[in-house]
């Protein structure tokens, strides 16, 4: 009897760890939908604190902003406008592509900051069209050199979106594979690898990014594993 009794209570205790498990296990998403449209988007993001960002030319942004292709905003579909705080077709969003993502190429869209920020959430939305096109193998890249780039998140999966102009949240710690920063990064790099259109056309497009973070006091700092992870000269030399 008292064998059947601790046999119970360990069983019992079992379950309770599994469930806790399962609980804790499903506190983790792969992001939340915050809805749909400009208003969806939270605003006020590092690259631009006081939304006052003009939509189609480079003025009033505090981020220096770089792209493997269409680095511009406005005057087409170009990528500076995953910064313009606006969802909509046209100039505010970034589309196609050089033509679409060969095996093994990446688009790229990179923000650099004067000061060292700790990603701690970031937005992601889909742009107007072809759902085909949105970014399905994708990853978000810090850096300190602008040369060595740490991944400090990655995705590769189903298309994460289920509307057009969908705004999702990630916030580290609450997001599987998202895991809350220690390090702070002067340069945040979205990549591209992969939509659902490839290898068939392969277009792409991209509606707007928004990064959030706090200040590092020693921007200098810079996490010494990051020498051992994916650079993007060698990401580059896989084309
Ligand atoms: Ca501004
Ligand atoms: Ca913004
Ligand atoms: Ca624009
Ligand atoms: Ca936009």
């Amino acid at each position: 009897m008292k064998i059947t009794k601790t046999a119970l209570a360990l069983a019992g205790l079992l379950l309770m760890i599994g469930a806790i498990s399962v609980v804790e296990a499903g506190i983790k998403t792969h992001g939340e939908v915050l809805g749909v449209g400009t208003d969806a988007l939270l605003g006020g993001d590092l690259t631009d604190p006081e939304d006052d960002g003009l939509p189609d030319e480079d003025t009033n942004y505090n981020a220096k902003f770089t792209a493997s292709d269409e680095p511009a905003f406005g005057g087409g579909e170009s990528a500076f406008n995953v910064f313009d705080n606006l969802l909509g077709g046209g100039n505010d969003k970034w589309c196609c592509g050089p033509g679409g993502i060969a095996e093994g190429e990446v688009i790229s869209v990179t923000a650099e900051f004067e000061e060292a920020y700790v990603l701690s959430h970031f937005t992601v939305s889909s742009a107007n069209d072809a759902p085909g096109r949105d970014p399905i193998k994708w990853e978000i890249h810090g850096s300190n050199d602008g040369e060595n780039f740490t991944p400090i998140y990655s995705r590769d999966g189903e298309n994460l979106f289920t509307e057009r102009l969908q705004v999702i949240l990630f916030e580290a710690g609450k997001v599987d594979g998202f895991d809350v920063q220690t390090t702070g990064y002067k340069f945040f790099r979205f990549v591209t690898m992969k939509t659902e259109n490839w290898p068939d056309g392969a277009y792409f497009q991209l509606g707007e990014l928004e990064y959030f973070g706090t200040k590092v006091a020693d921007a200098t700092a810079v996490d010494p594993k990051s020498k051992l992870t994916t650079t993007w000269g060698s990401l580059k030399t896989q084309r």
